[in-house]
């Protein structure tokens, strides 16, 4: 998957495939970053990219004409979809990287100031995302998130074994306990389930911690499914269990 990312601040972006994962896609090429700088694309003498609101007000705008030259040479490069890391975009979940993932190039926008001019959106931007709801001073972080989230996404990328478990996993439940040696900490054990070898008991064990620690951590995300009748009598058990101890 290609990016091209429009940005004020390419050196940091660039960072994104200098580690882990993503830095490993990128070396196999599964991956490929290119950065473009609005700013190479003015044409004053300063190199100005952001001017005063029309309506006036506090902030500035990034103006229109040096984006869209930036928008249009990447166009030249990458013919996928323009996507605007906006806090007004639809926030990005596993469902929308999913989808993104089977694109085979994306150009991605980064809004500086109080954003860029509109009339960029309503001549080049095919979709805006959110990273939630919360300021941040850019786009920045929302285009090395998704770069971040849909390498991992992208075939190739993960082992089997991880993207297998990604599969049967991200499966709108949060992740089980995890465990390593030694056997205990400070009087803390791992559960006995773990060491016994028995397969079909430690996944029983897991689908019911997910469940419970759902249920726990993030109900929302247990409103309006329906568990499946195996599922509802894992985490009966856990809630029962967990009134106890
Ligand atoms: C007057 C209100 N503005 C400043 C507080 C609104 C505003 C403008 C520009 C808020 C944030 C930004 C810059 N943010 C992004 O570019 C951004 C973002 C975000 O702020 N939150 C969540 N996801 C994203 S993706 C891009």
């Amino acid at each position: 998957m290609r990016f091209d990312v429009i940005t004020l601040f390419p050196e940091w972006v660039a960072t994104v495939i200098d580690q882990g994962v993503v830095g490993k896609a990128a070396d196999r090429n599964l991956l490929t970053l290119n950065c473009i700088n609005p700013r190479d694309y003015s044409t004053d003498r300063h190199q100005t990219v952001d001017d005063r609101p029309y309506g006036g007000g506090p902030g500035m705008v990034m103006k229109a004409d040096c984006v869209l030259q930036a928008i249009r040479a990447a166009k030249q490069q990458n013919a996928g979809k323009v996507l605007y890391m906006s806090p007004q975009g639809k926030p990005l979940s596993q469902t929308v990287l999913r989808q993104l993932s089977t694109e085979n190039a994306v150009i991605v926008l980064c809004g500086r100031y109080e954003g860029v001019d509109e009339r960029v959106l309503a001549l080049e931007v095919d979709a805006e995302y959110s990273l939630g709801d919360y300021v941040l001073s850019g786009g920045e972080l929302g285009a090395m998130v998704l770069i971040d989230s849909l390498a991992r996404l992208l075939p190739g990328v993960l082992g089997h074994e991880a993207s297998a478990q990604q599969d049967s996993f991200v499966d709108g439940l949060l992740d089980c306990p995890h465990y390593t040696r030694p056997e205990s900490i400070e009087g803390l054990t791992v559960p006995e389930v773990l060491k016994s070898g028995d397969h079909g008991a430690i996944a029983k064990w897991r689908r019911k911690q997910a469940l419970g620690v759902t249920w726990l951590k993030r109900p929302d995300l247990l409103v309006n499914r329906i568990l499946q009748p195996a599922d509802q009598k894992l985490l009966d058990e856990y809630k029962r269990e967990y009134k106890i101890f």
